[in-house]
């Protein structure tokens, strides 16, 4: 039942070598220093803090290609095994390279257990570039293009890989920017898309609601991948790629609601949190308390079954 108490793996993964703006590597620091793991602990669940990875052998400053496939790997075996043990896995960043990793374990624990896999991206941007088509060379505009087999990325996963991940059971939610080669291709694959245009017309409730009802038909594992930028600027200015026209904290609070009432997440990353561009913790703070109603948090106790959802007392 969507009250019972989680066991969470908090696996911090301070990355920043798939962007150029430099401070996401904080990122992981400063979700703690706002209370992450203490506020899920105050929901009732079991919270271990697996504190940060540090791929072996990678020497600090080292970017390109073998940086992302170091920590692509790591990520990935913790994340797996994270699953294999029962735990929910929350991968806390860094860029959004880390999704590389933390998809890739996630693609290897359902394919082991025999459980489809759908991806809920909260994200300003599509992240399915390829290096073809990539105008920056910026590794988390990459990672969807990269977990779902497109060309360009050899030597990024470990061996042997599972079958690449179904463009089709990724949904891409909030969408704003996105470049002309990746528009072509998440059209080409059928992507998922709700885009803010789609937002602005019919909330997030019905479109989100459309993804949940599909993923629970098939029984899937649900992995969300929350990217800070998907946010309004205005509400979360720690963020490196800044969109204008995102999310408000109320429709970003209502969809934690929703996706803590479907109980089909199994996975989640937190990313692209900037601290060094943040105003006195403000940004860190909004992301523990979605990260918070994700796993429960309400204002008061109440069905999410009542039809139409409106109170009746
Ligand atoms: N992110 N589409 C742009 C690029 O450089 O490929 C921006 C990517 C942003 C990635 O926010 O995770
Ligand atoms: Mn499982
Ligand atoms: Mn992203
Ligand atoms: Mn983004």
């Amino acid at each position: 039942s969507p009250e019972s108490p989680q066991r969470i793996a908090l696996i911090g993964a301070p990355i920043e070598v798939g962007t150029s703006e430099p401070g996401a590597l904080m990122g992981p620091a400063a979700l703690r220093t706002a209370g992450l793991v203490r506020t899920l602990r105050d929901l009732g669940h079991a919270v271990e803090d697996r504190g940060d990875l540090a791929p072996a052998g990678l020497h600090p400053g080292e970017t390109g290609l073998p940086a992302v496939a170091a920590w692509a790997t790591v990520l990935s075996e913790a994340v797996e095994a994270a699953l294999d043990a029962g735990d929910l896995p929350v991968a806390a960043g860094g860029d959004h390279s880390l999704s590389l990793g933390s998809v890739d374990g996630a693609m290897r624990h359902c394919a082991r257990v025999g459980q489809p896999l759908r991806v809920l991206w909260l994200d300003a941007h599509a992240d399915f570039n390829t290096p073809e088509t990539s105008p920056s060379g910026n590794v988390h505009g990459m990672p969807l293009a990269a977990l779902c087999g497109e060309p360009g990325f050899t030597g990024l996963f470990r061996q042997p890989a599972p079958p690449p991940l179904d463009p089709q059971r990724v949904h891409l939610f909030g969408l704003r920017s996105v470049d002309a080669g990746e528009r072509a291709l998440v059209r080409a694959r059928r992507v998922g898309v709700t885009d803010m245009r789609a937002i602005d017309e019919f909330g997030v409730v019905a479109p989100l609601r459309r993804v949940l009802e599909r993923a629970a038909a098939e029984g899937a594992h649900l992995h969300v991948s929350l990217d800070i930028d998907f946010l309004d600027p205005s509400v979360a200015p720690a963020v490196g790629t800044a969109v204008p026209g995102g999310a408000t904290f109320r429709e970003a609070h209502l969809i934690m609601e929703m996706l803590h009432d479907c109980a089909l997440v199994r996975s989640l990353d937190v990313v692209e949190l900037n601290p060094f561009l943040d105003e006195r913790g403000r940004s860190a703070r909004v992301l523990v308390e979605l990260v918070a109603s994700l796993f429960g948090r309400r204002i008061l106790d109440r069905s999410p079954t009542i039809p139409e959802d409106l109170p009746t007392e």
